[in-house]
This record gives structure tokens, sequence and C-alpha cells, in this order.
């Protein structure tokens, strides 16, 4: 995979309605999901409440994205949310099954992404990396560098946090622990997989957010977690013992999709334009969080120390092992999901 990264006045107002929210009603309301905590705060302040300022359009929020609630909102015809941060597969599955809206590429100018990182109905929202995170007091002198060393429990006891979704790089990570040489990791041997997880399934606690992972990890209540590489690098800026290790991380990437019915799709487009066409909105964001951003234009807006701690940059690009295949996963995803949820259960 090609990564381009080498790097009016309100209705509302004129009706009186602002108090009530009048919501879902009409075109001055966005309803923006992501998956929570303060990187969703984050993400809105420096890239979306700008846009809805200079649009008069008010932002609303929900959290966090969840797949079975999309589809149910737009199975059911009431659909609440406007645009939603997804993964890539999903976003894949989404636009196969008639859930989400197609990009009106009259309004959002793709030209500057990714071409890969596209859909017919998706656009990237950031790039980010699986990297190991680590409590940096429990280890103070030596911590895991490599998923075999991650799935060590003699040589670094404590408990290890994973998403509990099974696209959180839970597979990946096992199978490179296992020795499995990281250009051949597609097709996900899930039968190898699982039995390298249950040799530490004592060891796993599965977390649902972003802002779980930080707490575990910061706590030491699990001192290692498969981590979003920004999640990590927020937690050490707000002064919590955590670190990201960047040798063998996995480089992902998440989308923005609009649900099919959106109520506000209109207003959805007009804010991909602007997100796509604003590189130091983009660039608000990474700086804050250490996520890439979509477009090459926005890394002349982010600050040197933080470019260093990109998933793309010369430092740790070469420490990847692979690239998440989201193709792969488009096909799998429900098949190796009931078989986590049944395993986890047990
Ligand atoms: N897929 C997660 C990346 C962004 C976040 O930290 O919420």
């Amino acid at each position: 995979m090609k990564r381009v990264l080498t790097a009016g006045v309100a209705l509302s107002a004129v009706l009186g309605l602002a108090a009530c929210g009048a919501a879902g009603s009409g075109a001055d309301q966005l309803t923006v999901v992501m998956w929570g905590g303060q990187d969703q705060k984050t993400h809105v302040k420096e890239a979306i409440q700008p846009w809805g300022d200079e649009a008069g359009v008010t932002i609303k929020q929900d959290s966090p994205s969840d797949y079975a609630k999309f589809r149910a909102q737009v199975e059911s015809g009431k659909v609440s949310w406007d645009v939603v941060e997804v993964e890539p597969n999903f976003a894949h599955t989404a636009c196969d099954k008639g859930w989400a809206e197609k990009i009106d590429t009259s309004i959002v100018d793709t030209t500057d992404l990714n071409p890969e990182e596209v859909t017919d109905c998706a656009i990237p929202v950031l790039e980010y990396a699986f990297t190991i995170g680590y409590n940096t007091e429990t280890f103070k002198d030596a911590h895991p560098t490599s998923w075999a060393e991650f799935f060590d429990t003699e040589k670094f006891p404590g408990k290890r946090g994973f998403w509990k979704y099974a696209t959180g790089a839970i597979f990946e990570a096992a199978l490179l622990a296992d020795g499995v040489k990281a250009d051949e990791l597609y097709p996900l041997d899930i039968d190898r997989a699982f039995a390298k997880l249950d040799t530490i399934k004592d060891d796993i606690v599965f977390y649902e957010t972003g802002e779980q992972q930080q707490q575990l990890v910061a706590s030491g209540e699990a001192p290692l977690v498969q981590a979003w590489n920004g999640r990590i690098y927020s937690a050490a800026k707000e002064g919590q013992p955590v670190a990201n290790e960047w040798n063998e991380h996995l480089l992902s990437y998440d989308q923005l999709v609009i649900p099919k019915g959106a109520k506000n799709a209109d207003n959805a487009q007009k804010w991909m334009k602007w997100y796509v066409e604003h590189p130091e909105a983009q660039a608000g964001y990474s700086n804050a969080t250490a996520y890439g951003p979509i477009t090459e234009a926005a890394l002349e807006h982010v600050e040197p120390e933080v470019l260093a701690e990109l998933p793309t940059s010369p430092e740790n690009a070469p420490k990847r092992a692979a690239i998440i295949d989201y193709a792969w996963w488009a096909d799998n995803y429900d098949e190796v999901s009931e078989r986590l949820n049944e395993w986890a259960a047990q």
C-alpha cells in the first residue's frame, strides 16, 4: 500500500430554536461520531468546530463509533449520526451494503489524499499505528521491544491490554510473536494466532475505548497495552508514565463515512471538503496527538518534535512490521469477531 505521508445565518437562530436544539431537523447541525475521550475533543476543537463557527453550523458529538448502532440506525431509518470515524474494513462493508452515502466528489476534492485511502463512500481522517504501549515506571530499565517479548510474561510480568475488537491488531501481534514473518502475515492464520493467545490468556485484559487504554497503562493495572500511538503520546504529554515502543508497529488509518439517510449529509460533505482543504487544521490535531494528517501539505504545519513522533517519520517508519490489510479484514471480520468473542468469554 502506497503511503502519501512520508512523510448564514443559522436556521435555528431565525426560528428561535437554538435553545431547544431542533435536534436532527436540518441544515444547521452536524453530529460527529469518533472514538471518544480527549482525542475526540481535540479533533473537534482543532478541525471541526472552526468549520462550524465559519459555516454557522452547530457541532454535536457522540461516541464511541459503533458499527452495530450505525447499521441499526440506517436499517431503521432513524439516523441521528451524520459523519462517523470508522476502520476501513467497516467503511468498505458499509459502502458495499448500501449503509453509507457516496462521497460527492463535486464537493469534496480528494486529489490531495492518498488514493488508496479513498473509496466511493470514505475519505481518510488520520493515520496511526498499533504500538507497544508501556508503563515507564513498571518497566524502568527494560521493556518489551517486540511482540515476542510482549507475549513473554516471564520476562515481563503483568497484564496485557488489547482492544476488544478483532481489528485491533491482536491477531497480527500474536502471529508476529509466534515467529510469522511480517511480509507473510496475510492471510492471517487465525488458528495459530489463537494458539499463541492461549499462552497468555490469563494475563489479557480487554479495553473498549481509547480512554480505558490510557488508564490501564498509566495506572499500571495493565503495564503493557497494544496501543494507538496517539493515545500514548497524549497521555505522556500530560505527564503520565507511559511511552510508545515503535519496533514492529503496525500501520493503520481511520476513515470518515456518512450513514445512509443522515439528516445532515450535506453538512458532512461540506465539512469533509473543509477538512481536506485546511492542512493547518489537520496539523493542529496532529500536533496534539502525533497522529498523521491526511495531506502532505499539513506536514509543513506540524511541529518538528511532533513530526518525529508520527508513524510515517524517518525515525519510526523503518521500525514498521506491516500495514494492516483491511481488504482481508473486510472479508473476514464477522467470522473472526465471533470467534474472538467466544474465546474471550470462555
Ligand atoms: N482508531 C483509533 C485512532 C484515533 C483515536 O485515538 O481515537
